[in-house]
């Protein structure tokens, strides 16, 4: 059994508090597939919504804390050492589509350093979290990364550049190169949730551009405390700024890091 800090209660007590939000306008999502409007806007509001619950429930417990939050932006706190980084729905076009695939994910920085990280599936009841030198957890079981050391073996999940076009052809020229060398690539398009997954062991690999700090920040100590290696794809350590992350088990985010750089060179 994990025994949960102080600060992970909070982090959870928030997240439960927004996902029952969620969980109910994700019920009502396929109804408003016939409607008029569509379900766009409905899903911005649930969006919003969540993301009101989480901001009231993390200002309740440190009122002091600086916020980062994916629709909200930034609001500075009276401590400058501390802020959440906060995405109350990661997953947005799969919630759009009825697809059972998205979180929330909340991530404390101090002194610039991720020190506890928390990503919840509410459908599937999946609480992953960690804290910064105590490890990584599912619930109350402790997570380790896989051990698969055979390229040919792994399964690598990745996102679809999104933003800007210019992307796509480096980005599908490393898509081949993987396809080639793995067991296999997958898309389930939660950022946030694929990292978790990286920990979890369910995935051996995942690599994506361009994504926001609210998408990674929970992710990136979720992974590294479970024994996994988290890097931009060039290898530097700035994922935060380049939205650029390959993170891997131990023994594959070397051969994974090298196939995707000869790719994108090629
Ligand atoms: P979101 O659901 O919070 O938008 C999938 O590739 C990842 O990219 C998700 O974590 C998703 O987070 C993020 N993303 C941001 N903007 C996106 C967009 N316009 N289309 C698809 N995914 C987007
Ligand atoms: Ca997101």
């Amino acid at each position: 059994m994990a025994t949960r800090s102080a600060i992970i209660n909070v982090m959870s007590r928030a997240a439960d508090k927004a996902a029952r939000g969620l969980r109910r306008d994700f019920g009502e999502v396929e109804h408003l597939q016939v409607s008029m409007k569509g379900p766009a806007d409905f899903v911005s509001a649930a969006d919003l919504k969540a993301e009101r619950v989480l901001r009231e429930e993390l200002r309740k417990a440190r009122p002091t804390y600086g916020l980062v939050m994916e629709e909200g932006g930034h609001t500075a706190g009276e401590d400058p050492n501390h802020r959440w980084i906060v995405d109350p729905l990661d997953g947005t076009t799969n919630f759009l589509h009825g697809l059972p695939h998205f979180a929330i994910s909340i991530a404390l920085e101090r002194e610039g350093e991720i020190v506890a990280g928390l990503i919840f599936d509410p459908l599937k009841d999946e609480m992953f979290w960690a804290e910064k030198g105590i490890g990584a957890f599912l619930n109350d079981h402790r997570l380790r990364v896989s051990s698969r050391r055979n390229l040919d073996q792994a399964v690598l999940a990745t996102g679809f550049p999104f933003r800007a076009q210019a992307e796509r052809p480096t980005f599908l020229a490393q898509l081949d190169a993987v396809m080639g060398a793995t067991a296999g690539v997958r898309r389930f398009g939660s950022a946030s949730l694929d990292l978790a997954y990286v920990a979890a062991g369910r995935y051996d690999g995942f690599w994506e551009n361009s994504l926001s700090p609210w998408d990674i920040a929970a992710g990136i100590l979720i992974v590294r405390e479970a024994g996994g290696y988290v890097s931009e794809i060039g290898g530097g350590s700035d994922m935060m700024t380049s939205g650029s992350i390959l993170a891997a088990n131990d023994r594959l985010h070397a051969p994974i890091g090298r196939l995707l750089r000869d790719a994108a060179a090629r």
